[in-house]
């Protein structure tokens, strides 16, 4: 639209006066596709290890810090940054916590829900909604919203966990409220790892969990994940993903939690996977593997230990570079919030049997 220079003064009287034009912003406001504000991004496992053992140093958990926990802020979305939060994607929060033996991370409860996946280290614990909660490596945990939740590391060794919210979307939509619990720890009300044990049967449920409930089960087991994507391979591999799980709800088969997905994914020796977008977001932490991911025509070498993000609607396929070693690729997504409201949609990519032409690579900060 051709702008005079009378309108334009109008324009600039409306704004002054706290109101807009639609007619010269209605593309703005309808965009043709999504116009992520956060964009592709890798973060090495050295940078994070790095900076963590130096806040290692500084600060102690239980007396003056209650979370040791670096977020992972998108260059995209850095000024939003002031505001107090980080945001990997749009709508997800991550982070790497470290918790040293014999510290106590005090109980809270907050609207945001929670999940995390344990990367490394024996001996810590959680506490979640009076069950006392053991955390191995490979392992993923739920904390629903409104769980009180507490951590401590019984253990000799720092364990290291990725924490996952869905802070930057219940800042946006303003309901974030937050209790303090007046002890450290929560009482328990349950028997140690009560959750697990009634679900260690896999594929039964108690009768009394066939009304559902909101996380009937609070620590999903690397093992059985592992015999879950096993039992995958002797089929043909998802043609994006390779072999792929979600962790779900026992007593409803929706998400694990219910406003975060997470999947499990190996990318078998070799699989060389195709391009395709889609409207949720993804935050990947690499288990184990090394490979890359082509995000918009950039190239992303990763190894075992690294984050990156998959905003929306960027092109994406995955590679495991290794002939005779499998990928694990852990990963989080605001799906049940897209679906939620019906704006999932995906693409395949048609053009050069389904690859992006690669036009850069990566430089990660170390
Ligand atoms: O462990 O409760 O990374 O409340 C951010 C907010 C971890 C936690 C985070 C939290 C926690």
């Amino acid at each position: 639209m051709k702008i005079s220079s009378g309108l334009q003064e109008f324009h600039e009287k409306l704004e002054s006066e706290n109101l807009g034009p639609l007619w010269s912003s209605i593309h703005k406001l309808n965009t043709i596709e999504p116009e992520a504000k956060p964009v592709p991004y890798l973060w090495k496992k050295e940078l994070i290890e790095r900076n963590l053992e130096e806040a290692e140093e500084l600060l102690e958990v239980g007396n003056g810090a209650d979370r040791r926990a670096l977020f992972l802020i998108n260059p995209g979305m850095k000024d939003l940054k002031p505001v107090g939060w980080g945001g990997a994607t749009q709508t997800l929060y991550a982070a790497v916590q470290a918790v040293k033996p014999g510290e106590v991370a005090p109980a809270h409860r907050h609207t945001t829900t929670a999940l995390r996946f344990i990367m490394k280290g024996k001996g810590a614990v959680g506490r979640v909604n009076g069950e006392k909660i053991t955390f191995e490596p490979g392992d993923y945990l739920t904390t629903p919203t409104w769980a009180w939740h507490d951590h401590a590391n019984e253990g000799d060794e720092t364990v290291y966990w990725m924490d996952c919210l869905d802070a930057p979307f219940t800042k946006y939509m303003n309901v974030c409220f937050t209790e303090f619990y007046p002890e450290k720890q929560q009482e328990l009300s349950v028997p140690d790892d009560y959750s697990s044990k009634r679900y260690q049967g896999g594929m039964v449920r108690p009768i009394s969990d066939r009304k559902p409930s909101i996380a009937p089960l609070g620590r999903y087991k690397w093992e059985q994940t592992k015999q879950g994507i096993e039992g995958l391979r002797e089929f043909d591999p998802d043609p994006f993903d390779g072999l792929a799980v979600e962790y779900i709800n026992p007593s409803n088969g929706k998400d694990a939690n219910n406003r975060i997905g997470a999947r499990m994914q190996m990318l078998p020796a070799g699989f060389k996977g195709k391009a395709h977008r889609h409207v949720h977001s993804n935050v990947y932490h690499v288990f184990k593997g090394k490979g890359h991911t082509v995000m918009n025509g950039i190239k992303f070498e990763w190894s075992e230990g690294d984050f990156f993000v998959i905003p929306s609607w960027v092109w994406h396929e995955h590679v495991n570079e290794s002939e005779t070693e499998d990928a694990c690729l852990f990963s989080t997504n605001d799906l049940p919030i897209m679906e939620a409201f019906d704006f999932e949609r995906v693409e395949e990519l048609k053009s050069n049997d389904g690859h992006q032409d690669v036009k850069e690579i990566f430089q990660p900060v170390y």
